[in-house]
C-alpha cells in the first residue's frame, strides 16, 4: 500500500530527482556500457551493480551495465522494462531499512529470445568486462576430471553448434573469438573454490574442442580474476515490493532485499580497465584463495549445515534456526573448531572475528532468508562448501563430528520428510538419480551411505573409498532419526 492518495506509478528515470533522498548520485551524462553481467538475479543486484554504481559516482569510467539472463526466462526484463531498468535495494538490519535505487544497469538481454543482441553486446570493444553469477549449475565443470563436463547436454549443443551458444563456456568462446584484437576480462563471481581458474578452465576446454589455436590464444591472453564476493540477498516477496512502493512511492516491480554488510575481494587482472572498486570498500588483491576458502567454509558450509538441519527441525528461516541455542552452539562450534584451523589466512585476519560477524549477521531479523533458497543445489554446493574441511580433516585424522552431522543431514533430506512428518522437495540438477537412490534404500540407512558416496560427481574416490566416513555418515544419519535437534544437542 501507498502512503500517497493517488495509486503509485512505476519507478522511472523522471522520478529520480524527487528520489534524491534513495539515489547514490546523479550523472551529467549516463555511463556508457562497459560490463556484460551474466546472471541478473538478486545477488548480483545488490552486490556488483550496486558497488559498480558507487565506484563510477566515485572516480568514473563508462563501466554501465548490460544484464543478460542466460535462461529463457523474460521475468526481470519485463520487470524492470517499464522501470528503465531501475530498481531498488532494501537494505535491512536490525535497527532499519535504507533503499536505495540503483542505476547503472542499462539493458536487460535473454540469451535465448536474443541472441544477436546478446553477441553484438559481447563483440562491442566497449565490454571490457564480462562478469557472472551464473551459480555452480552454470560452469558445465566436472570436478572429477577438472575440466569441462563434454557430456553436459547444453555443452554438446554448443560444441555441435558453437555459432548458436546456450552454455557459458560456448557463450564465451563465441564471444572471446570474435575479440581476438582485444578480449575483455573475465570475472567469475560465483561461489566456487578458485572461480577464475574454473572459469579458465572450461572456457578453454570448450575452445579446444573446436579450435586448438583459439584455446591457446586464451590461455595466453585472456584474464580470468578470482573473486570472493559475499553479501546475503534472499528472494524478493511480496512484502519486499510492498516496502519499496511505501518507501519510494513508486511500484517497483522486482526490489532486492539485502544486510548492510557486503564483502569483495578480487585478484587485480583487469586487461583493459576496470571500475575503481577499491573506492568502495573492494579488497584488490593478488591472493583471492585464502579469503574465498574462509568464505565457502565458513559461511556457505555453516548455511548450507543450516539448511539441511532446519528442514528436518522444521525452521523456515536463517534467523529462525540461529535462535535457537542448539544451532547456534552447533555452527560456532563447527567454525571454531573444525573450519577456522583449515584456513591460512594472511596477517592480520582474525578468524575469530569473522566467525562472530557471521553470526550476528545470521541472526538478521530483518532478512527472513529462506532455508528452501540454501537447500537448493546440494550436489554442487556441498564439496566445496563441506567436503573440501572434511576431506582434509580426514587425511589428517582430526574430529569433524559437525561436518558429518551436516552431510548426514543433507543425505536424510532426499527422503523427504521433516522430523514433524511435514513433507518437502529438494531442487538439485541431479534429483532423480538422488531421490532415486533414496527411494531404493527406503529403510535402508546403511545402503542410502553407500549409494550416495558412490555419486561420483559429489564424492571424491577418497571420501567415496573411506570406509571410516562410511561408519561414521551412517552413525551421524542413526542419530538423526532421534530428530535433528536432538543430534545437534549431542555433539553440542
Ligand atoms: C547461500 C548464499 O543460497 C546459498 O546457498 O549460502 O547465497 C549466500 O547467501 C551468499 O553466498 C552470501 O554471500
Amino acid at each position: 500500500m501507498s502512503k500517497h492518495s493517488k495509486p503509485a506509478a512505476r519507478l522511472d528515470r523522471a522520478q529520480l530527482p524527487r528520489l534524491d533522498a534513495h539515489t547514490l548520485g546523479t550523472w551529467r551524462q549516463a555511463p556508457a556500457i562497459g560490463i556484460v553481467h551474466l546472471g541478473l538475479g538478486n545477488f548480483h543486484r545488490a552486490h556488483q551493480a550496486l558497488l559498480t554504481e558507487m565506484a563510477m559516482h566515485k572516480a568514473g569510467g563508462d563501466w554501465a551495465i548490460c544484464g543478460v539472463n542466460l535462461l529463457d526466462d523474460t521475468a526481470m526484463q519485463a520487470a524492470l522494462a517499464p522501470q528503465e531498468n531501475l530498481y531498488s535495494v532494501l537494505i535491512r538490519d536490525a535497527a532499519g531499512e535504507q533503499v536505495v535505487v540503483v542505476q547503472s544497469i542499462r539493458e536487460v538481454l535473454v540469451l535465448p529470445r536474443e541472441p544477436e543482441a546478446v553477441m553484438a553486446r559481447l563483440r562491442d570493444p566497449a565490454t571490457r568486462i564480462v562478469s557472472l553469477t551464473v551459480t555452480e549449475k552454470g560452469y558445465c565443470y566436472d570436478a572429477r576430471t577438472g575440466g569441462l563436463d563434454l557430456t553436459h547436454p547444453a555443452v554438446q549443443h554448443d560444441l555441435a553448434h558453437p555459432d548458436q551458444p546456450c552454455s557459458v563456456p560456448g557463450l564465451l568462446v563465441a564471444a572471446l573469438r570474435a575479440r581476438r584484437a582485444q578480449p575483455f576480462t573475465v570475472m567469475s563471481c560465483d561461489n566456487l573454490a578458485h572461480n577464475g581458474r574454473v572459469l579458465r578452465q572450461v572456457v578453454i576446454d570448450f575452445a579446444a574442442q573446436i579450435d586448438p589455436e583459439l584455446a591457446a590464444w586464451i590461455a595466453a591472453e585472456v584474464c580470468f580474476p578470482c573473486t570472493m564476493v559475499d553479501r546475503i540477498a534472499p528472494a524478493t516477496t511480496d512484502a519486499d515490493r510492498a516496502a519499496a512502493e511505501l518507501a519510494l512511492g513508486a511500484i517497483d516491480a522486482w526490489p532486492v532485499p539485502c544486510e548492510r554488510f557486503y564483502q569483495w575481494v578480487i585478484e587485480d587482472r583487469f586487461a583493459q580497465g576496470r571500475p575503481a572498486w577499491e573506492k568502495v570498500g573492494a579488497t584488490l588483491t593478488d591472493d583471492v584463495i585464502p579469503y574465498e576458502l574462509a568464505k565457502l567454509r565458513m559461511l556457505n558450509g555453516t548455511h548450507s549445515t543450516i539448511a539441511y538441519l532446519s528442514l528436518l527441525a522444521g525452521f523456515e528461516t536463517v534467523d529462525q534456526a540461529i535462535a535457537d541455542p542448539t544451532i547456534y552452539t552447533l555452527i560456532r562450534n563447527m567454525m571454531t573448531e573444525e573450519i577456522a584451523p583449515t584456513l591460512r589466512m594472511p596477517a592480520g585476519f582474525d578468524v575469530l572475528a569473522y566467525r562472530d560477524e557471521l553470526l550476528a549477521r545470521y541472526a538478521n531479523p530483518a532478512l527472513k532468508h529462506r532455508i528452501a533458497q540454501i537447500s537448493m543445489d546440494g550436489s554442487l554446493k556441498l564439496p566445496p562448501r563441506l567436503l573440501g574441511t572434511l576431506q582434509e580433516r580426514l587425511a589428517a585424522g582430526l574430529p569433524v563430528r559437525r561436518h558429518l552431522l551436516a552431510v548426514a543431514a543433507w543425505m536424510r533430506c532426499l527422503w523427504g520428510v521433516s522430523d514433524h512428518g511435514q513433507r518437502f522437495e529438494l531442487s538439485d540438477p541431479i534429483a532423480p538419480r538422488l531421490l532415486k537412490i533414496a527411494a531404493d534404500c527406503s529403510n535402508a540407512p546403511d545402503q542410502l551411505v553407500v549409494q550416495l558416496l558412490g555419486v561420483s560427481e559429489i564424492f571424491s574416490p577418497q571420501l567415496a573409498q573411506s570406509d571410516q566416513l562410511r561408519v561414521d555418515l551412517l552413525q551421524a544419519l542413526l542419530a538423526l532419526e532421534d530428530g535433528a535437534l536432538r543430534a545437534a544437542k549431542a555433539l553440542g
